[in-house]
């Protein structure tokens, strides 16, 4: 299932904070509701931890475990009319899981959807 090493697995391409809000769980529409997000993103998969960067310790503490998404497959597109809020893309997983992503700073949001957008491109369609 997994074409990476356990090197690439733990490798980081990019990291930092967004606006994130869940909208679907295994196809079934959510609540949105959104909250920052320390956003890591991998040659495969993207992990979204809530609040605080893992390396704290606070996530420890509190037990907070991060989202785990798999990009195989993955769908990325700008989804203007999805929100009030400027620049929201949105990414769908083969599962159904749907997140949308959003920064105030354009160049933020726009490197972002790129760096996502090339790590998906570059993965087998399932
Ligand atoms: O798409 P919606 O339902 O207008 O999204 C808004 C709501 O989720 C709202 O929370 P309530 O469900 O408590 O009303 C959020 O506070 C808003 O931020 C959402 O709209 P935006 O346009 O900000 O994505």
């Amino acid at each position: 299932k997994d074409n990476f090493t356990p090197l690439e697995q733990l490798m980081v391409v990019k990291e930092g904070y967004l606006q994130k809000a869940k909208i679907a769980d295994a196809g079934k529409k959510l609540r949105k509701n959104w909250s920052t997000s320390w956003i890591v993103l991998s040659p495969g998969k993207i992990e979204f931890h809530k609040e605080t960067k893992p390396t704290t310790g606070i996530n420890l503490k509190t037990g907070h475990k991060a989202e785990m998404v798999d990009l195989c497959g993955a769908q990325i597109e700008w989804t203007p009319e999805k929100s009030s809020k400027k620049n929201v893309f949105q990414i769908t997983t083969v599962s159904g899981n749907e997140f949308l992503l959003q920064s105030d700073i354009d160049f933020i949001i726009s490197d972002w959807f790129h760096a996502i957008k090339n790590a998906i491109d570059k993965l087998p369609k399932n």
